[in-house]
């Protein structure tokens, strides 16, 4: 399996507030203080101390307060008999939850048998349709707790009968819950690490002492009682080897005299990945010009491409997209992949169909003429049963990308999350009006698989003003552990464009912020902004932006 990145688990959310060493002999991240949360009160919190707290069992499953395992406290919620992965623990949230209100939501999970994916999820009535979406899910390590939370979710308007339920996403396990909250919108609320841990801190109390030679030893002699046996197992490695052998108490108790100032990296060679001929340097202007493509580019070409229309049945139901696939597309190659999702009262027809777009006829120019390499594009859309603009970003993970990238041949190795995230870096995503406010939702929730993105003439519907807008942007930066050259921006709108107020001020108050770098050349930065003058919100002029920003992008490694 290709690896380029690797990701600090979702409780990175509080980073700022903890200190972050790095053990230069295993370099591997070290978590030491306890993560703070903002001084909020939470609207409900579930503790499973001193009974079921109102869960219940979900289908065949059947909840019970116990004592055997906890995150914290002394208890937590056991589910087991369970038939069918949807199968879990429920709550029927009452007046906690407001339609139309967003709110932040944890859990803590452990899975004792096997590692799997958890997911926290809300179901809901609306428009005749039982609905279920995804709050928050993780893969989860056996035998580790492991937060599954979501910091901003938002409950449909017209939603109803909610309830909030764990499941997993294969197999039926028993597992168990704790601490589980609600909070207001923005809340971080503290929760369980996963595998983020403390070479030698044997005892996981939080520091390396005497006391961890001690747990070592009897880790040593008694390995089948250790109770959270990976966690331990993972401390007491220090040498990084995938095994707890003697040499590591060795180790630790060097270590501890001070005979050693830190432990040697033992750990197996991990395949190297040469990129070196998928990027190619790329000439940018440091402030890209708009500039209209030539008008025969929306005539038709005398190398072109393909349209495909293709169906699928995703998780909002059976849907239509189309697929462009560049003149001599040849499924041995692998190619660059763009989303492109329309405006609001459009569909999946509009990119190639009517006289304002015919985008396939510019690709197609563009392509001939060497100004970009081939691609594919697809244009999705985010009309039917239960999907909206911001929420599209769920089906484009669940459903569109890994039935598109199954079928077209990508960088993607495979259609598995894992390969899914690793060619991020081949993937953007795109759009206009309300197209361009579910890019800003992409990011905000995709940020691990796709790596451009071209929002146009929208800004993000998350927040109230440009600075709150802008903060939940850098914050998913934050939260998927995103270093400043792993992702790249190219917005742009008409000076005379409706949306042109609202995003104006957001890219004003991204440009502040440190995880951005405001230029269009996306080797020394990653934010631009281009201002047509004169143009209006119109695909008619929007589509010139997709001929100057498309080129610029697919060039950066993110290494
Ligand atoms: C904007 C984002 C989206 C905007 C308009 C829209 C006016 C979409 C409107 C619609 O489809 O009705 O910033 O600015």
């Amino acid at each position: 399996m290709k690896k380029i990145f690797s990701f600090v688990t979702a409780s990175a959310l509080a980073l700022s507030a903890s200190a972050v060493l790095y053990n230069s002999g295993a370099d591997r991240q070290v978590v030491l203080t306890a993560f703070a949360e903002e001084n909020t009160e939470h609207i409900a919190d579930f503790s499973f101390d001193s009974g079921e707290d109102g869960w219940k069992g979900r289908g065949n499953a059947s909840v019970a307060s116990s004592s055997k395992e906890a995150y914290k406290g002394g208890g937590s919620l056991y589910c087991s008999g369970r038939r069918e992965t949807w199968n879990g623990a429920v709550y029927n949230v009452g007046s906690q939850v407001t339609a139309g209100n967003s709110y932040s939501f944890s859990a803590n999970v452990l899975s004792p048998k096997n590692s799997v994916m958890f997911h926290f999820t809300m179901q809901y009535d609306a428009g005749g349709e039982t609905n279920y979406v995804k709050i928050a899910s993780a893969d989860v390590e056996k035998g580790e707790w492991k937060q599954l939370a979501n910091a901003e979710f938002a409950v449909p308007s017209d939603a109803e009968n909610i309830s909030i339920y764990i499941e997993t996403e294969k197999g039926t396990s028993d597992f168990y819950v704790d601490d589980v909250s609600i909070a207001p919108s923005g809340t971080v609320i503290e929760g369980a690490r996963g595998s983020t841990h403390i070479l030698g801190d044997v005892n996981n109390d939080g520091s390396v002492d005497v006391f961890d030679i001690i747990a070592a030893r009897k880790l040593l002699i008694s390995w089948d009682n250790a109770a959270p046996r990976k966690a331990l197992s993972n401390n007491a490695d220090v040498d990084n080897s995938t095994e707890y052998q003697v040499n590591d108490l060795v180790l630790l108790q060097n270590y501890l005299l001070g005979k050693i100032a830190e432990f040697p990296d033992n750990a197996p060679e991990v395949p190297v990945v040469d990129v070196s001929d998928e990027f190619t340097p790329f000439d940018y202007e440091e402030f890209k010009q708009y500039k209209t493509a030539p008008n025969d580019y929306f005539g038709e070409c005398s190398q072109k491409g393909t349209v495909t229309k293709e169906s699928y049945n995703g998780i909002r139901g059976n849907k239509s997209l189309y697929v462009y696939t560049p003149y001599n597309y040849d499924p041995s190659q692998k190619y660059n992949i763009f989303y492109l999702m329309h405006g609001g009262g459009e569909n999946e027809n509009t990119l190639f169909f009517q006289n304002d777009t015919m985008i396939q006829n510019m690709l197609d120019h563009m392509i001939m003429n060497g100004e970009l390499e081939p691609l594919i594009v697809v244009t999705p859309t985010f009309n039917g049963q239960g999907s909206e603009a911001q929420n599209f970003y769920e089906e484009l993970r669940q459903s569109v990308i890994p039935f598109v990238e199954e079928k077209y041949s990508t960088y993607a190795e495979s259609t598995s999350p894992e390969d899914i995230a690793a060619s991020r870096m081949h993937r953007a995503y795109g759009g206009f009006s309300m197209g361009s406010v579910s890019t800003w939702a992409v990011f905000k929730n995709d940020l691990d698989i796709v790596g451009y993105f071209m929002p146009l003439s929208g800004d993000h519907w998350g927040g109230n003003s440009p600075y709150e807008k802008a903060k939940s942007i850098a914050d998913a930066v934050d939260q998927f552990g995103m270093e400043k050259n792993q992702f790249f921006i190219f917005a742009a709108t008409g000076s005379e464009d409706i949306a042109y107020p609202n995003v104006n001020p957001q890219i004003d108050e991204m440009k502040k912020m440190s995880q951005f770098t405001f230029t269009s050349d996306f080797s020394k930065g990653n934010l631009y902004f281009m201002v047509a003058q004169g143009n209006e919100h119109w695909w008619g002029q929007v589509r010139h932006y997709v001929y100057d920003a498309l080129p610029y992008f697919f060039h950066e490694s993110g290494l």
